[in-house]
C-alpha cells in the first residue's frame, strides 16, 4: 500500500484555504494533520478546538490531530473526534497513557501515540494493544522549519520491526518534521506510512500543491 499524505494546515496561508482545500480533495490527499499547541508541552501556541471544527465544515478529508498539550486526557472530547479521523497524544504529556488511548478509541476514533525524538520505543511496549498508529516526532515539536534529527530514521527502522515482531503490523508509523522530498524516501525504505507534510514537503516556496503533492506521492509509492 502506498504511503499517504498529511499535509501539515499550520503552514497553510490563510489566503490559500478554500482553494488549497479544493486541490487537496481533488488530489486524493488523505488526511489533514492538525497541531495543537498550548504554550506549556511546546513553546508556541497553534490551531485549537473551533480551528479543527470549521475546517470539517470545509472539507469531508478527515482530520488528524496532534495533541502537543499537557495533560490532554479531559480534552480530547473538545475536540469531538470523528470516526476515520486519528488522535495523537504526546507520552510525555500524561501519567495515564493508556487511559487516554483508550478513551480516544471510545469517541470512534484512532489512537496514537506520539513520541519526542529522546523518548524511546521501549515506551509503546505495554500499550501496543490500544494503539492504531504511533507517530515518531522526527523533530523536537514546537515549529515548521527544522531539520531532522539524524537519529530518527534508526528510530523508525526499529519501530517498524518492534511491530512487525510483536504481530502488531496493522499499527500505522506517521512520522512528522522535516518531511523533505528526500528524507521521505528514507522514511519510507525505513517504513513509514503516513507522512506530514509541512514547509519542507507540500508547502514549498516556488511549487503550487498540484506540483508538491505529485513529487511527494513519487517518493513514497
Ligand atoms: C511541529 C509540528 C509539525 C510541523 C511540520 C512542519 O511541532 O508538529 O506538524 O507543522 O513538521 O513541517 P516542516 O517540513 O516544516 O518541518
Ligand atoms: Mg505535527
Amino acid at each position: 500500500m502506498p504511503g499517504k499524505i498529511a499535509p501539515s494546515m499550520m503552514c497553510m496561508r490563510l489566503e490559500d484555504m478554500v482553494e488549497g482545500l479544493k486541490t487537496f480533495e481533488k488530489e486524493g490527499i488523505e488526511y489533514l494533520h492538525i497541531d495543537v499547541m498550548d504554550g506549556h508541552f511546546v513553546p508556541n501556541m497553534q490551531l485549537g478546538v473551533d480551528y479543527a471544527k470549521n475546517l470539517r465544515a470545509l472539507t469531508n478529508i478527515p482530520l488528524d490531530i496532534h495533541l502537543m498539550i499537557e495533560n490532554p486526557d479531559e480534552k480530547i472530547r473538545w475536540f469531538d473526534p470523528q470516526p476515520g479521523e486519528y488522535v495523537a497524544v504526546h507520552y510525555e504529556t500524561t501519567k495515564h497513557v493508556q487511559r487516554v488511548l483508550a478513551s480516544i478509541r471510545a469517541t470512534g476514533a484512532k489512537a496514537m501515540l506520539a513520541l519526542n525524538p529522546a523518548t524511546p520505543l521501549c515506551v509503546l511496549e505495554e500499550v501496543l494493544p490500544d494503539l492504531d498508529a504511533v507517530l515518531i516526532m522526527t523533530v523536537n515539536p514546537g515549529f515548521a522549519g527544522q531539520k531532522m534529527v539524524p537519529q530518527s530514521l534508526d528510530k523508525i527502522r526499529r519501530c517498524k520491526e518492534m511491530l512487525v515482531s510483536r504481530g502488531y503490523d496493522n499499527v500505522e508509523i506517521e512520522v512528522d518534521g522535516n518531511v523533505s522530498f528526500e528524507n521521505a524516501v528514507t522514511m519510507r525504505e525505513a517504513g513509514a506510512d503516513i507522512f506530514v507534510g509541512g514547509s519542507s514537503g507540500i508547502f514549498v516556496k516556488g511549487m503550487t500543491f498540484e506540483e508538491s503533492i505529485a513529487k511527494f506521492r513519487g517518493c513514497i509509492e
